[in-house]
């Protein structure tokens, strides 16, 4: 079978090419390198066919599109925070950007899409775990800008006969999740910050709880969508059933590391939620997904990764 994974040279997206390289798929990368790294492809270029370019760009998503089984949709511009200071070029990337992808699949024929869809289309929810049924309340611009990505597969399913799968992704870390820019997931700041030597930062009173989950289980959720039957025109959520506050996680770093995190806390940041859980069910009946790797361990398996990393970035900074 032939891949398109767009955003295939980013954290998620290259976790998931060596998975399907792996497994011996052909794969096909569409990534602008606005986020994603080469680096991160090293160890499968000689297999893949990576093309540098945008899914803003019709003309290049229509080429990547011919010949293509599946598409795992993955190219984005992620974090919230970021969506808050520019909610255009969010828009312009997630919405646009997915459009162009679902019309050149449609032209293509491709046999389904996936979608890398988010928690954030839940907003505030009054009760958890967040359930697929809940109705779907954004509260900030990337919040919308993946729910409406979700619309438009759906659409594109009734309107056009596109199969499609959305996976709403609750907070996915691990190796290769990039530390560094503000907008940066957390739990990849905390580990660069224990590293550096610096004082982690936690906005807010560090007691907001997120379902973190590690890179293994949404690598494993993205393949089942492919091809899971009775899944087309679903939502599902990606998660592992448990939440874990920010200072929780902290005191477990600090086991796991041996350093002490001493966190300086300063004021919320906007367009944030407090809590974020997943309820699974559905992905485990359809999908037949169940999380692989629990918190604890992926979170020891992470520090692990980017202690490695720095050990290395170290000793060639010394040559
Ligand atoms: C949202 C989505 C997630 C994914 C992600 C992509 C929710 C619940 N989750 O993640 O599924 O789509 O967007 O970007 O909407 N924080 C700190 N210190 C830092 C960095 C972050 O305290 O250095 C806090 C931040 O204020 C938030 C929590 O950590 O309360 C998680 O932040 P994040 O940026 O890692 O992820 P989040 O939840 O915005």
């Amino acid at each position: 079978m032939r891949y398109l994974v767009t955003g295939g040279a980013g954290f998620i997206g290259s976790n998931t090419v060596d998975e399907l390289v792996r497994r011996g798929h052909s794969v096909v990368v569409l990534d602008d390198l606005s986020a994603g790294k080469e680096a991160n492809l090293a160890g499968v270029a000689d297999k893949i066919e990576f093309i540098r370019g945008s899914i803003t760009d019709p003309d290049a998503v229509q080429k990547v599109c011919r010949g293509v089984d599946y598409v795992l949709h993955l190219a984005a511009r992620t974090s919230v925070p970021r969506s808050v200071k520019e909610p255009l070029e969010t828009n312009r990337i997630n919405v646009d950007g997915t459009l162009n992808v679902l019309v050149a699949a449609r032209d293509a024929k491709v046999r389904r899409v996936v979608f890398a869809a988010s928690s954030s289309a839940y907003g505030e929810t009054p009760t958890l775990p967040k359930v697929e049924t809940m109705p779907p309340a954004p509260i900030s611009p990337y919040g919308i800008s993946k729910l409406v990505g979700e619309l438009y597969l759906r659409v594109f399913g009734q309107v056009y006969g596109v199969e499609n799968v959305s996976l709403r992704y609750f907070n996915v870390f691990g190796p290769r999740q990039d530390p560094g820019s503000p907008y940066s997931g957390v739990l990849s700041r905390f580990c660069a910050a224990l590293l550096e030597g610096e004082q982690p930062v936690v906005f807010g009173d560090g007691e907001q709880s997120r379902d973190f989950t590690h890179i293994e289980n949404a690598v494993n959720a993205n393949l089942l969508a492919c091809e899971a039957p009775n899944a087309s025109g679903l939502v599902f959520n990606v998660g592992t059933g448990g939440r874990y506050t920010l200072n929780h996680t902290l005191r477990l770093l600090e086991k796991i590391s041996g350093k002490r995190a001493n966190p300086r806390y300063d004021p919320p940041r906007e367009g944030d939620i407090r809590d974020s859980q997943a309820d699974i069910g559905l992905a485990r009946t359809i999908l037949g997904y169940e999380p692989r790797v629990g918190f604890e361990e992926g979170l020891r398996r992470t520090w692990e990764w980017y202690y490695a990393t720095h050990r290395s970035e170290a000793a060639v900074q010394r040559t």
